[in-house]
């Protein structure tokens, strides 16, 4: 233990899934002090701010929880494959209050920014009720998607209706009847427009770049199938962090193309009446996301798919893409279905862009003003290092995070930067790009090692070296570069947002490789991490 007074052992930030699991390890395995803040009202990280209509997880339910409190396991119900976000907030809140974790978080309190003391190795971390303690060690778990993007459009701010982004919903909105407005449909808004069409008056979906979306499969979950899976829970955890994706899905190891065409859309369709966006991706062929012959022989399938479902061709035409099947997989609950709605009206503003929000609605270039009563912008994040660059977080010899991350966010492991001794970021860039919450653990079991490692030897300082984050930043841009998916405008390589740098943000190498990885380290004496002992710093 240090000699070094601080408020805390560990100042942890972000009560989401990440944040929780940090201050349960920390504090009842490794017995240290440690204070969780959270600029929101309540646990949920994501699931706080997210309560836009249809928000749910594309997990199934019985995996989009924690795998380390067995009990639990077995005593929480599951009545239906997926969880909205109502249950999965309450079922942080249950976490939060079973493990006893409320008496360590303060709420409403957001972080302003850290600095770190090389001469007492210590972080001061500020919040924005102007307070600041000190602590030895910081771990940030703020989310990969929670800095809102809301796109530079002309007339910004004059729109006289009601105004909302879909990661900041308050509770109450009242949408029946009303003349909405969305802009953006990736995952976000294909969940709002298929929940609303069918209770708004009139719904106008402004949509830049159409969408491939496969059903998800959602209903009751046979009480048979329940006992199945709390019976062979310890098996699926294993099989999960063995796997490519985490999801629970099978994974294919057959080339799409090594199969006749009439097999291939066998094979679609079935996975296509399963449902779940993973199953689809990954559980069909092995290599659409690499071959691209195999992703064609996908799109076209689903494009047959949006010809059969929606009625109006024109419409049909507009919801077709014709990119790549490489962006983010999405799942829906009858998506295209609400086209073939009266009170629904597609503007591909792809191909006619808004010209400017006026106080009425939105002017698009052919001179049409949509009027509106309510206009949700469901455009997303600047994600993964969005919520960093906004702070005031400097690190040794005053490096900040902006300049860091100056040509693209990096980390060691998705954990961990260089000159930000003593830090570390669950689902920081480069980790790993599976179902989250079990890659949120196996984080979080290495940032504890971690910590517990140094605390045992007595180190003053946990750092990761520069040539183990270039190095990893490199290994993840080969795996990335050998699929099809940076040739995609998503999120996860900065493209949504105009000015952002290109930068690979994932490990796409899977869950199994990944723990392989980490398993690699650990046993080459933590190859990449220096523990520095008081007399070897400063
Ligand atoms: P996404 O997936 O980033 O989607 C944002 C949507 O907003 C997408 O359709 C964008 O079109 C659209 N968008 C963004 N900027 C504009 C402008 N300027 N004009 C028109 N349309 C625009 O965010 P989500 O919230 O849906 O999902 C994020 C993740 O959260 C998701 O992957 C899950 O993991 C959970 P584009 O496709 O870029 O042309």
């Amino acid at each position: 233990m240090s000699e070094i007074q601080t408020d805390y052992d560990s100042v942890v930030v972000g009560a989401g899934f990440g944040g929780l699991y940090m201050l349960k390890r920390l504090r009842d395995d490794l017995g240290q002090s440690v204070r969780l803040y959270d600029r929101a009202g309540g646990v949920g990280g994501t699931w706080y701010w997210n309560r836009y209509p249809g928000a749910m997880s594309d997990s199934y339910a019985h995996v989009y929880c924690f795998s380390f409190d067995k009990e639990l396991l077995q005593d929480w119900d599951i009545p239906n494959r997926y969880v909205k976000q109502p249950e999965v907030l309450k079922y942080l809140e249950h976490v939060a209050e079973r493990h006893d974790l409320y008496k360590d978080i303060q709420f409403n309190t957001g972080m302003t920014g850290a600095e770190f003391d090389e001469q007492r190795n210590v972080w001061t971390v500020r919040f924005d009720d102007g307070t600041e303690v000190t602590a030895r060690y910081l771990v940030t778990a703020l989310g990969l998607l929670s800095h809102r993007n809301i796109p530079a459009f002309p007339g910004l701010g004059s729109f006289a209706g009601e105004t909302y982004h879909t990661g900041a919903w308050p509770e109450g909105v009242e949408l029946a009847g009303k003349r909405v407005g969305i802009i953006g449909t990736g995952s976000t808004g294909v969940q709002v427009i298929t929940e609303i069409a069918p209770i708004v008056g009139h719904l106008t979906v402004f949509q830049r770049s159409p969408q491939y979306t496969v059903p998800a499969g959602n209903g009751p979950m046979p009480a048979e199938e329940q006992a199945e899976i709390k019976r062979n829970y310890d098996a699926i955890w294993e099989r999960i962090r063995k796997s490519i994706i985490g999801f629970d899905v099978p994974e294919s190891d057959v080339p799409a193309m090594s199969v006749s065409a009439e097999e291939r859309r066998r094979v679609f369709q079935d996975a296509w009446d399963k449902g779940n966006a993973f199953r689809f991706s990954f559980g069909t062929f092995s290599d659409i996301l690499v071959d691209p012959e195999a992703n064609e022989e996908t799109c076209k399938f689903v494009r047959s798919k949006i010809a059969e479902i929606v009625t109006d061709p024109e419409t049909a035409r507009k919801l077709s893409p014709h990119d790549l099947y490489a962006k983010r997989p999405l799942c829906d609950s009858g998506y295209y279905q609400q086209y073939n709605r009266d009170n629904v009206n597609l503007v591909h503003v792809g191909e006619t862009p808004i010209e400017e929000i006026v106080p009425s609605g939105i002017r698009t270039a052919d001179g049409v003003t949509h009027e509106l009563d309510v206009l949700i912008y469901a455009t997303g994040f600047d994600a993964i290092d969005g919520s960093y660059k906004v702070l005031d977080l400097k690190g040794r010899g005053g490096r900040t995070m902006q300049e860091h991350w100056a040509d693209g966010p990096t980390s060691f492991m998705g954990m961990a930067t260089n000159a930000f001794p003593n830090m570390f970021i669950v689902l920081g860039p480069n980790g790993p790009f599976t179902n989250l919450p079990p890659a949120i653990e196996v984080q979080g079991e290495w940032i504890y090692d971690v910590i517990a490692r140094a605390e045992q030897d007595g180190a003053a300082t946990v750092e990761v070296t520069r040539e183990a984050e270039d190095g990893w930043t490199k290994t993840c841009e080969d795996i990335a570069n050998a699929t099809l998916l940076p040739q995609s405008n998503a999120w996860f390589f900065g493209a949504n947002i105009p000015g952002k740098p290109h930068a690979i943000t994932f490990y796409l190498g899977g869950m199994g490789g990944y723990r392989e990885a980490l398993d690699e380290i650990v046993s080459d004496g933590y190859r990449g991490v220096e523990f520095r002992t008081p007399a070897t710093t400063g």
